[in-house]
């Protein structure tokens, strides 16, 4: 065999070679992916759960507490006697985009007026950097800043609801925190709410 034939048949080999060795590692790539998506699956948006172990979540009460002059414990008694407001069509969406549930119609109190009756301790006009985390009893939770409830519209769309479509709200009951200017609704939908915290960053 001549000397330039010889070299043909090593740069094939070598091209055959590279190219198995880059299938290998597509492959092993596909297959961590894959175990990826496999484990995250666990963290799936539903987690299943037994009636009765859903049951226990259940809260009849929220405190509201932290930064505030005034620790309040509120229930749907007390929400229904406060400035009440009727949303129609509400949606919720999952941040992977599937629409969990579709509310005709759901009542509640705005989240701003909650912390107004409460009042935040604030020492000066300057003194507005704060957050709120709205607390689940599972633990669950969703934050929102202070300059966004009161300088801005969202302040008009955060609401505690007590009733979905004429009805008190059971196994998500008896409280839940909505915002429904998000984008996606799910993530700052907290069922089972049982808590509004103050924090004053630091
Ligand atoms: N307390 C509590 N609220 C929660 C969750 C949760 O696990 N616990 N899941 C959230 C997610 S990821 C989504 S998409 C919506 C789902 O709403 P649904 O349970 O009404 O379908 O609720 C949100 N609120
Ligand atoms: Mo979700």
């Amino acid at each position: 065999m001549k000397a330039s034939n010889l070299f043909i048949a090593f740069l094939c080999f070598c091209f055959v070679q590279c190219k198995q060795s880059n299938e290998q590692h597509l492959h092993s790539q596909n297959d961590s992916i894959a175990n990826h998506l496999k484990s995250k699956t666990t963290d799936a948006c539903v987690v299943p759960m037994t009636k009765a172990d859903s049951a226990r979540y259940i809260s009849h009460a929220i405190t509201v507490m932290g930064e505030v002059e005034r620790n309040l414990t509120l229930n749907v008694d007390s929400l229904k006697k406060m400035h009440t407001k009727t949303i129609e069509h509400f949606k919720v969406v999952c941040q992977s985009g599937a629409t969990m549930k579709e509310n005709a119609t759901c009542k509640g109190v705005l989240l701003k007026d909650i912390l107004e009756k409460a009042v935040i301790k604030q020492s000066g006009h300057k003194d507005r950097n704060f957050y709120i985390v709205a607390r689940a009893s599972d633990n669950y939770k969703a934050t929102f800043s202070w300059a966004e409830l009161f300088n801005n519209p969202t302040g008009e769309n955060v609401y505690v609801l007590f009733e979905e479509n004429g009805k008190p709200i059971k196994e998500q009951g008896e409280m839940i925190l909505i915002c429904q200017n998000d984008i996606k609704t799910g993530p700052r939908h907290v069922y089972w709410l049982n808590q509004i915290e103050v924090k004053r960053v630091e």
